[in-house]
């Protein structure tokens, strides 16, 4: 018989850290909301969760190592929006943000969780930021607590 282990979706105790982008604040400000609402829902307390803003997406893996390695979080989360319009600025941003996220998640002792949105257009990001797509902010926050969970498990 094998052995499972699960991580769970309670909060209740667990410390977050939480980096957001200013840029593209229309979306990052629904993604923050739902990934607070999605924490405290699950037992996070008020006062457990530290929010950092940065300028842009870019700025996002700096801050995410800082607070990965503060040692004072069991998951950190990083909130953004890079949206391709039409700018070719996009394929920049979205890959050293994503790829700078991931390295630090590698290094880390604690889990690193991916809430950046990259999309082609407006609407694509209105999508995933509390309308039709659901919410992408809640989505990372229930991720983290999971591996938060599972982390002290393993
Ligand atoms: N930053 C974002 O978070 N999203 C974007 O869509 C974006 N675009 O398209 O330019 C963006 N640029 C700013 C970037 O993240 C840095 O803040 C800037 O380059 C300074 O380092």
């Amino acid at each position: 018989m094998p052995t499972y282990i699960d991580g769970q979706l309670n909060a209740r105790g667990m410390k977050f850290g939480i980096a957001v982008s200013r840029f593209n604040h229309f979306i990052t400000d629904r993604l923050l909301e739902g990934c607070l609402d999605a924490l405290i829902r699950h037992g996070a307390a008020d006062s457990d969760v530290t929010v950092v803003r940065v300028p842009g997406a870019f700025e996002l893996p700096a801050v995410t190592k800082r607070l990965a390695t503060a040692g004072r979080f069991d998951a950190v989360i990083a909130l953004g929006a890079v949206i391709r319009g039409e700018t070719p600025h996009f394929d920049y941003i979205a890959s050293e943000a994503t790829k700078g996220i991931a390295q630090v998640g590698m290094q880390s002792d604690v889990p690193v969780i991916l809430g950046v949105l990259t999309t082609d257009t407006l609407e694509q990001a209105i999508e995933r930021a509390g309308t039709k797509a659901g919410n992408k902010g809640a989505d990372a926050a229930l991720t983290a607590i999971e591996m938060a969970d599972l982390r002290k498990r393993l």
